[in-house]
């Protein structure tokens, strides 16, 4: 399942065999031998591709005809789509949806190609040897849905409160794909109470059509963090009376707001308290299986969090779900991790950055949990180069959405010349590992520079603290490496910026350790980022319970 409740009742989805076949592919086009792959799953999950870097071709088959939907929530990272044999889709990023609608195929078997690259190609500007690993496969669901002449493209709802009544706008797209004009209605239902019903519309052969309404609901329950209220968004679109196709979603009440140096969840000021999280894990590399990322979910709320931080990259949407549920805020991050002013020059890192914000906002919108959309972790942010990026890139999400501020997480403390573009400050800080200086103390000078540029009078995140340690290295010489220096150093750094009241908070680095690329970090033990405070297999790390204790006092 590639959500957590089900998203059509009209709509008719096709079901496809888990196990597709699968060869790697050479420079020259030379195919290895046909194995069989589970989708979704990354090939290094597979015994004799742990560390394959390149091509891969997947295929299968499988019946239909019609219009249809194919969605790849995820390949990792370049894909080329063929059907029975003709290209039909290109796509660049390992973290983002993206679909093809095939119209009138002929009812019988077709087969399905995906050409995978997760090579460091030229063509890559944010697939690039990093801190992280990038996988290779189809590592998120694939789904076939069954359309029918007209179909719900968008459903996008925006919750807003005025003199204490919510109110929910609407925006849904509808598309006929026929040759014909289509009359047709539809109809949004909030819940039993409370529906949206459009004007019946004649949309012409191949076109699409807005629709968009407010209602107030006066009856709506809040989503907060300790009561994560959800409710069921459905579309409807009719044609003759009879429902033609329908797209379910989940919402949640909230509003999120800046005052001042505050961030406002409700109208509360928020505390944040929580992780960056990659997605990673021993077995399974970047395709977590649901129970994983529960598991990862319960070991966050056991430790006290209330937030996680998707670096640095859009996630499984399952996980979003799972936030949403668990009443876990997140920042998610559209994919670059510190990229040089040379690298932000690729000729694809613009069309390609962009693309990914537009995915990522497009497909995203309505998750309650996301309190804000980053970019461009540690980019070059403090050159007039960088500065263009960083502003096309905000430009860009305030045009897809106005209801959410906007961050980057930075680490140019003294030169970082984009903080008058965001809406609020965030730092990633190292203080007693990276360098000597107590953390108290770096906060301090960080928070001066910070009033002296345009970020003064904005919200201030830690975004990232922490220090390393290899699960199970223990010594009372506290030497570099071992738990116990990561659990003295953690509690100095954390416990500083939760007592600075006039600090949103902290998203530690890291909740668990993650594989990193062979290509140039040697000076990560065990080819890993060792910053967790559990291990690769969810192992608790000494650091644990003291995050645990530290969270708990900061209620
Ligand atoms: C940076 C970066 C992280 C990670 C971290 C570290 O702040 O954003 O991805 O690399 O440093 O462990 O040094």
């Amino acid at each position: 399942m590639e959500r957590l409740f089900r998203t059509h009742y009209t709509r008719k989805k096709i079901e496809i065999n888990p196990i597709w076949d699968f060869c790697t592919v050479d420079n020259n086009g030379n195919k290895g031998e046909t194995i069989k792959m589970v989708v979704p799953s990354c090939w290094e999950s597979h015994p004799n591709l742990a560390s394959y870097r390149g091509k891969a071709l997947y295929s299968q088959k499988f019946s239909f005809g019609g219009n249809i939907r194919l969605v790849f929530k995820g390949v990792s990272h370049t894909a080329n789509i063929y059907l029975d044999g003709k290209f039909i889709k290109y796509h660049y990023n390992a973290y983002t949806e993206f679909d093809v609608i095939l119209k009138n195929i002929d009812y019988s078997e077709h087969l399905l190609e995906v050409q995978v690259d997760n090579s460091f190609h030229k063509e890559s500007s944010l697939h690039v040897p990093n801190d992280y690993y990038s996988y290779g496969g189809i590592t998120r669901p694939v789904v076939v849905e069954q359309l029918g002449d007209t179909y719900i493209k968008q459903l996008h709802f925006t919750p807003s409160k005025t003199d204490n009544v919510w109110n929910a706008h609407i925006k849904t797209t509808i598309v006929n794909l026929s040759e014909k004009a289509k009359t047709l209605k539809v109809d949004i239902q909030i819940d039993e109470d409370n529906a949206i019903h459009f004007d019946e519309v004649t949309l012409a052969a191949n076109s699409e059509n807005v629709f968009e309404k407010a209602l107030e609901i006066f009856t709506a329950e809040e989503y907060s963090i300790e009561s994560p209220q959800l409710y069921y968004l459905k579309a409807i679109a009719y044609e003759n009376g009879q429902p033609v196709d329908d797209l379910i979603d989940r919402v949640g009440f909230r509003s999120i707001k800046i005052q001042g140096k505050d961030i406002l969840l409700n109208g509360k000021k928020l505390h944040l308290k929580g992780f960056n999280r990659h997605e990673d894990y021993a077995e399974f590399g970047c395709a977590l299986p649901l129970q994983a990322m529960q598991r990862d979910i319960e070991i966050l709320k056991d430790l006290g969090s209330n937030c996680v931080r998707t670096s640095h990259y859009p996630n499984d949407e399952r996980f979003l779900d799972l936030c949403d549920e668990y009443g876990i805020l997140v920042w998610e991050e559209a994919h670059a991790r510190g990229l040089s002013e040379e690298q932000m020059r690729h000729k694809n890192f613009d069309k390609q950055s962009a693309d990914c914000i537009s995915e990522m906002i497009e497909n995203h919108y309505n998750h309650p949990s996301i309190f804000t959309w980053g970019i461009l972790n540690e980019c070059a942010s403090y050159t007039d180069y960088g500065r263009g990026c960083y502003e096309k890139q905000y430009s860009l999400m305030r045009e897809l959405d106005e209801s959410r501020p906007l961050t980057s997480a930075s680490c140019h403390f003294g030169k970082d010349k984009c903080l008058d573009l965001l809406d609020i400050v965030s730092f990633n800080i190292y203080p007693g590992w990276y360098f000597d200086e107590p953390a108290t103390e770096h906060l301090k000078r960080l928070k001066e520079w910070i009033a002296s540029t345009e970020g003064k009078d904005k919200p201030l995140i830690i975004s990232e603290t922490g220090a390393g340690a290899v699960y199970g290295f223990r010594s009372t010489n506290k030497a570099k490496w071992t738990e116990d220096l990561q659990e003295e150093i953690l509690e100095e750094q954390v416990t500083s910026v939760l007592e600075n009241k006039d600090c949103s908070g902290v998203f530690i680095w890291q909740f668990a350790d993650c594989r990193v690329s062979n290509e140039n970090f040697y000076a990560r033990p065990k080819s890993q980022n060792n910053k967790g405070v559990v291990d690769i297999y969810r192992r608790q790390k000494l650091a644990y319970k003291k995050v645990k204790e530290i969270f708990e006092k900061f209620k």
